[in-house]
């Protein structure tokens, strides 16, 4: 029998693109496509800055070829929800450094999510007991967790004109600070349902002021967000995340295919680190929109995100329909998941019971394989 030829890097560079090959993303090269999603998990509540058991979680997932924080509010209006951490103060920087340097030591990358949750939030989360502030004052249907438990949304104020700077601001500090926390990058939450998808979808935006009716108009915001923040970082180190269809948050677009890809598009000209879509609507399954027409839209790096598992996110890379993968759930339960994709191992299922808020338990106490 004849020896096995050796692999060659020629032949290495014809395999098909898997979550194990390395990627440039802006100035950095990714040890793999396996990017852990942000995640809301409401552990943060002192100070609204990350604490030691935060700094431990994303310590333990630090393999993730990319990790991208949970949502990280840029202002105490930007706040939707108890335990979120902060991106607006000095105190809230002190703390984020501590999970920066830890993954750096760990040899991972961390971007951090810029967020500002808009009518997402109720008056006993804001300054002053205020209303949330929104495109248009629609409200979302049901209720919402505040620190005195599940309340019904309430109207929120239409933001005025002359108003929307000051947002853009809120994102340019937050941007600032994250830069001073030693992040490797930023990522403008642009998705499911908080302030920017609800300028962005016409289901919640309703302005007359050239904020609102075109999709030019009501990606402006964004648009206007994304030039503030690549202003801070340079461009190579921002991503953007898009949800075309989630209608959580009770969002909803007349027209998914037209918008979407327009955005996406107009996101195209700033070369970008990636561009980050949230494929599924988590209400509806069949709520589904034109994905390859978007895939063409952008010509920079592209992630998705919805249910991917090993072979799903595979088949993916293999066939160019992404260039990275990020998985929620799978990093919850798993915060070995790169080398368990690796082995082929079996995975730690999650527990939603202790996905928001809570202790350690369900948040940092998942077993590495080997026990
Ligand atoms: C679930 C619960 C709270 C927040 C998102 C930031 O969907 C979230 C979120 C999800 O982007």
């Amino acid at each position: 029998m004849p020896d096995p030829v050796p692999e060659t890097e020629a032949q290495r560079q014809d395999a098909p693109l898997d979550l194990f090959t390395p990627i440039h993303v802006g100035p950095y090269t990714l040890a793999n496509r396996a990017v852990m999603a942000p995640m809301t998990r409401n552990r943060s509540p002192k100070g609204n800055a990350p604490g030691d058991m935060n700094v431990e979680y994303y310590r333990q997932r630090a393999q993730a070829g990319l990790i991208i924080t949970e949502g990280s509010q840029v202002s105490p209006q930007g706040c939707g929800y108890p335990g979120t951490p902060g991106i607006y103060n000095a105190e809230q920087v002190t703390a984020w450094r501590r999970v920066t340097d830890t993954i750096h030591a760990a040899d991972g990358r961390i971007f951090l999510q810029l967020w500002h949750v808009g009518r997402i939030s109720h008056p006993s989360l804001q300054p002053d007991g205020a209303p949330p502030v929104a495109p248009s004052a629609i409200r979302p249907e049901g209720d919402t967790v505040t620190v005195e438990g599940r309340q019904p949304f309430v109207t929120p104020r239409a933001l005025e004109t002359d108003e929307l700077p000051g947002i853009v601001e809120q994102y340019r500090l937050g941007a600032s600070n994250a830069l001073e926390a030693g992040f490797d990058g930023v990522e403008i939450h642009g998705a499911n349902g908080y302030l920017l998808d609800q300028f962005l979808r016409d289901g919640s935006n309703r302005r007359t002021d050239a904020y609102g009716g075109s999709p030019d108009n009501r990606a402006r915001l964004l648009l206007e967000v994304t030039d503030a923040v690549a202003g801070v970082w340079g461009a190579a180190r921002v991503g953007v995340r898009l949800s075309p269809v989630n209608s959580f948050n009770s969002m909803a677009d007349s027209n998914p295919d037209e918008t979407f890809p327009f955005v996406a598009g107009r996101l195209d000209d700033y070369d970008l680190a990636y561009l980050h879509v949230v494929e599924w609507d988590v209400a509806d399954a069949s709520n589904t929109y034109d994905k390859e027409r978007m895939r063409r839209a952008f010509t920079g790096t592209y992630m998705v995100n919805s249910g991917y598992n090993l072979e799903s996110a595979n088949a993916a890379l293999a066939a160019g329909a992404a260039d990275l993968v990020s998985f929620g759930k799978p990093f919850i339960a798993n915060p070995d998941l790169v080398e368990r994709f690796a082995k082929g191992a079996l995975l730690n299922e999650p527990d939603p019971s202790t996905f928001y808020g809570g202790d350690e338990k369900g948040y940092t106490d998942y077993p590495f394989l080997g026990g």
